[in-house]
């Protein structure tokens, strides 16, 4: 049996308050729940107080360059299809530096899970606005407040017809990790959009912020199904913020549809040294 205690890791380097301790617990209880064995797990992750959240999981890990956490993990995907391959990012490496890939990972669908940290703040920059800041915001450099309309994730991510599209809130664990497991389960891409107090650098969306705000959408009988729904709840945002399942719907996922792959993973197959010899001359 999968325990805690399994995923257990060493000290972290976040400040204390952080709403990364709840998603670090949050992803934990969601893969304890699933029966997941660490080494069945990939955690991938970019630059940024979220992309450390891999160094505390005791499971295999990837850090890979600020923005580029999706193609590494796509590519760990096809190569072994068997691994529960999950992705972590900030909302600035996830769609800012990582915008782009954001978008194409969706149309490419593999079976992967998209963790995006969002505290609305570059935290390990220390304190610059994000694509997902407030219209106004303050910030030690946008000191007359943002000038720009903020990306919206799930927007995005539904007018994609991305398989499985969620908002989770830090500060609700078992609300978190319900969903987690639910996107970790889910076949295709999914995205998991994490509203994150940073209790040191975004003073505006704080933690008694969201708990005046946020509300779960299962509770007013949303239809995960109802793509148009969802679409108008994404758009929500003010006085009322919903969390829960906006999207889902069956896909099939991109490593499924390799025809290189049916005859087993990548892992599992010989390599001709001479063929890969020769491709390298090529190149020299
Ligand atoms: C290509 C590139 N651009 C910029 C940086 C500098 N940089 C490192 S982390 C970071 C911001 C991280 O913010 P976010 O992704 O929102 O994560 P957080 O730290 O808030 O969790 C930036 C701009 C970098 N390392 N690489
Ligand atoms: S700076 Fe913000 S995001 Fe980074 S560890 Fe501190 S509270 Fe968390």
């Amino acid at each position: 049996m999968v325990t805690m205690d399994d995923y257990k890791d060493g000290e972290t380097e976040w400040c204390p308050g952080c709403g990364n301790f709840n998603i670090l617990e949050a992803v934990k209880r969601s893969l304890v729940d699933l029966g997941k064995k660490p080494h069945e797990v990939l955690m991938v992750s970019g630059i940024g107080q979220s992309g450390k959240l891999p160094h505390y999981l005791k499971c295999n890990t990837f850090n890979s360059l600020h923005g580029r956490t999706l193609p590494p993990a796509t590519g760990a995907k096809v190569a072994n299809p068997v691994l529960t391959v999950i992705a972590v990012g900030g909302d600035g490496d996830s769609y800012g530096e990582g915008g782009n890939h954001f978008i194409h990972a969706i149309r490419r669908n593999p079976d992967i899970t998209l963790i995006a940290h969002d505290n609305q703040i570059y935290g390990l920059t220390k304190g610059q606005a994000s694509p997902t800041s407030e219209l106004g915001m303050k910030t030690k450099v946008q000191t007359h407040g943002v000038l720009h309309t903020p990306f919206n994730p799930l927007a995005v991510a539904i007018s994609l017809d991305c398989p499985f599209v969620a908002r989770g809130f830090a500060g609700d664990v078992d609300h978190l990790s319900s969903l987690l497991s639910q996107a970790i389960s889910h076949k295709g891409f999914s995205l998991v959009d994490v509203l994150q107090p940073c209790v040191t650098f975004n003073k505006l969306n704080t933690y008694k912020w969201y708990h005046d705000r946020v509300y779960k959408m299962e509770d007013d009988g949303h239809d995960p199904a109802n793509r148009m729904a969802a679409f108008e709840k994404a758009l929500e945002w003010g006085d009322r913020i919903p969390t829960g399942v906006f999207y889902k719907r069956d896909s099939e996922p991109f490593e499924s549809k390799l025809d290189v792959l049916k005859s087993g993973p990548l892992i599992a197959k010989q390599y001709d040294s001479a063929k890969l010899d020769r491709v390298f001359e090529n190149f020299s």
